[in-house]
């Protein structure tokens, strides 16, 4: 850590905000001296500025630490304030979703009104098929606009969705509905990938043959066309069960409290922590935040958030944040290099974007690909960058800054979390002079602090751990279904505030640099990955005895996934006759990419006669780091065995 401290605390170059900018940024200075001096009346002023209530809320916050109530007695419809409103205000005819299918001409512009038109027959067919308030419905679907008619249908409702990342595997899918308790899954019968079809709704019929989950129905969207296996009375077509439902539907008043959505992450056990976002705080500060944050206009701009639905990224600034806002934005199905390496770009000159959010992982990639390839496009009409996800290397930053933003555009590198709901440390574009690799300080309405064991902030020039110093309205509610684990994992470390799990740094100024996690938790390509779920993966495996999974530095992914593991004797010595270690290798990858997702696929997997563990039986990944980063292996003097590290280098030398 103190090398990259030091590495950062180099970096002097800083950039104004261009006066043009400025002068029409919805995010202004005065901002911070509102919210320092009246929390709550910041709060509530932004409650009322960007959501519509159906009924006004006469109370702020409830505060019982570590839980909050915002807004509690005020009602209101996330669905109403996403489509509806627009529509009754004259803007039906906008665009709210340019959607671009990866396969080239495949595009659909929707409206306002065609979205409104959408979800009234969405949450009509939902509610045919029983889901009521309160019911929870699992989505599982590609980046088509149905994935963001689901989740408003299901918010009009008053039904917690759980987004579940497409390419999470059957076993994931299943824990998750499971955990949830859905009673409906929203899926499709395939999506596009790098050029070809791929199937979905096969996971969902594997997650549900263990016959013993909760889900009485099935919505399938046509996407694709291809052969789909179909299970009658359990399985309904998307298209069909809106043609048959009633066109209108009111948007029902919730409570502010009301649960919104469960989104599932890694946490530092095995088992995903399904975090609960409940409704008025949480789209008050996602709107908020994509007004002051990305400065959006709505009426002028075109926005392109790049992240994908089953994220919180996606949640917050594809759907929540910009819809509340009456944006146009443009939704892009596929990956960058489909068909080619400038896909992205060729999307901005067409669709003319005006501002982009993506992460660093893809700007990295960007960059070894070469700047020639964004060089062939027209990007003139981009005005704002953004980036999430992970720390921005400098390097990154310079090169997203002069080659995607022409050296004129502000960079806002935004920290945030699933758990916090919406962006709370980020520079203001039209305020912040920037930093390349610092996402600064929180943002108006938000306290940050680093600080040291003992709780006590570190003065500047200093590292320690980011905390959250006051309740914010997009907080998560909790873990659902288990309200001790909420307490314990973020507000126990450190009493009265709210720990991230991210190690930051202060520097001469008080700016704040992250510096990745201080826990088990991996973050690879801006994707949390729990050490301990891919630990588990591995050990379900029959020729598997032990297995340690370490977070190593990688240029393009940020960190990789590197596995060490012990083999069953019997698997050892089976492998040693027919030769086939490198079999075993790739057996194993593949089955990480089953139980848990392609994205958790260890980018190498050593075998070990032994791993490094301390007395009471930690494993002690901090030494695998440095073998799975090449360094001289560090202080081994807890280690029960010394002579452990000796054996695990020798034998990786061999070559096993
Ligand atoms: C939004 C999102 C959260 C973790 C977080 C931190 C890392 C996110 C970052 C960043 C440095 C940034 N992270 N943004 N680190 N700079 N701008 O990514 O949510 O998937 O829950 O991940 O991601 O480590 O704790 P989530």
């Amino acid at each position: 850590m103190s090398e990259t401290l030091e590495n950062l605390l180099q970096e002097t170059r800083t950039f104004p905000p261009p006066p043009e900018f400025a002068s029409r940024a919805n995010g202004t200075e005065d901002l911070y001296a509102k919210a320092e001096a009246d929390h709550e009346g910041f709060w509530a002023e932004q409650a009322r500025k960007y959501v519509s209530w159906s009924k006004d809320f006469t109370h702020t916050l409830d505060w019982d630490a570590p839980f909050a109530k915002w807004f509690a007695d005020g009602e209101l419809n996330a669905c109403y304030n996403a489509v509806d409103r627009h529509v009754e205000a004259g803007n039906g005819d906008r665009v709210a979703i340019h959607w671009v299918g990866e396969p080239e001409g495949d595009t659909r512009d929707i409206t306002y009104s065609d979205l409104h038109a959408a979800v009234q027959r969405a949450a009509n067919a939902l509610q045919d098929l029983g889901v009521r308030k309160g019911d929870t419905v699992a989505i599982y679907l590609p980046m088509i606009p149905e994935a963001a008619i689901a989740m408003l249908a299901c918010a009009r409702i008053g039904a917690p969705h759980s987004v579940v990342f497409g390419g999470f595997s059957a076993e994931a899918l299943h824990s998750r509905i499971d955990d949830a308790g859905a009673k409906v899954v929203i899926t499709s019968d395939g999506g596009y990938r790098r050029g070809s079809a791929s199937p979905l709704k096969p996971a969902v019929d594997a997650a549900l043959d263990h016959g013993d989950t909760s889900v009485e129905k099935v919505l399938v969207v046509k996407r694709t066309g291809q052969d789909t296996p179909w299970t009658e009375g359990r399985d309904v077509w998307w298209h069909e069960a809106l043609e048959a439902a009633d066109a209108t539907h009111e948007a029902p008043a919730h409570e502010a409290e009301h649960p919104l959505f469960i989104l599932y992450t890694s946490g530092t056990t095995g088992k995903p922590k399904g975090i609960f976002h409940t409704t008025g705080g949480y789209l008050t500060q996602s709107a908020y935040t994509n007004a002051v944050v990305h400065d959006v206009h709505p009426e002028s701009d075109v926005y392109w958030c790049t992240a994908d639905i089953g994220w919180v990224t996606g949640h917050s600034y594809i759907v929540y944040g910009p819809l509340t806002l009456g944006a146009t934005q443009v939704m892009y199905e596929g990956t960058p290099d489909t068909p080619h390496q400038g896909r992205f770009w060729e999307i901005v000159e067409q669709k003319k974007v005006t501002i982009l959010y993506t992460a660093p992982t893809a700007i990295r990639t960007f960059m070894k690909w070469g700047e020639d390839i964004p060089g062939k496009f027209d990007m003139s009409s981009l005005r704002l960058l953004g980036s999430v996800g992970e720390p921005i290397n400098p390097e990154a930053w310079m090169w997203y800054r002069r080659v995607i933003g022409g050296d004129r555009c502000p960079i806002v590198d935004t920290w945030w979390q699933t758990e916090t709901g919406a962006i709370m440390i980020s520079p203001l574009p039209g305020v912040t002079e920037t930093k390349p690799g610092s996402a600064q300080r929180a943002i108006p309405g938000i306290g940050a602090e680093v600080v040291d064991d003992n709780a006590q902030p570190v003065p500047n020039g200093h590292g320690g751990y980011l905390v959250l110093t006051k309740p914010w309205p997009a907080m998560l509610r909790g873990i659902w279904g288990d309200p001790e684990r909420y307490k314990e994992t973020y507000w126990s470390r450190f009493e009265g505030l709210y720990f991230a799990g991210d190690g930051a740094k202060k520097d001469n100024d008080g700016d704040i640099w992250l510096l990745g996690r201080v826990d088990d938790v991996m973050n690879v390509s801006g994707h949390r990955l729990s050490t301990t779920e891919i630990e588990s993966a591995l050990v379900s495996h029959p020729k598997v005895a032990e297995a340690a999974v370490v977070g190593a530095t990688d240029e393009t992914t940020g960190q990789a996934v590197v596995a060490f593991v012990i083999l069953r004797s019997e698997a050892v010595a089976e492998a040693d006759e027919a030769g086939e270690g490198a079999d075993i290798v790739a057996e194993l990858r593949g089955h990480v990419a089953k139980e848990i997702g392609p994205i958790a696929k260890p980018r190498s997997i050593m075998i070990v006669p032994e791993l490094p563990k301390t007395r009471s039986g930690k494993i002690m990944r901090r030494l695998l780091r440095d073998v799975a980063e090449n360094r001289q292996v560090g202080d081994v003097t807890t280690l029960a065995d010394s002579s452990v590290m000796e054996l695990i280098k020798t034998g990786l030398s061999k070559g096993t």
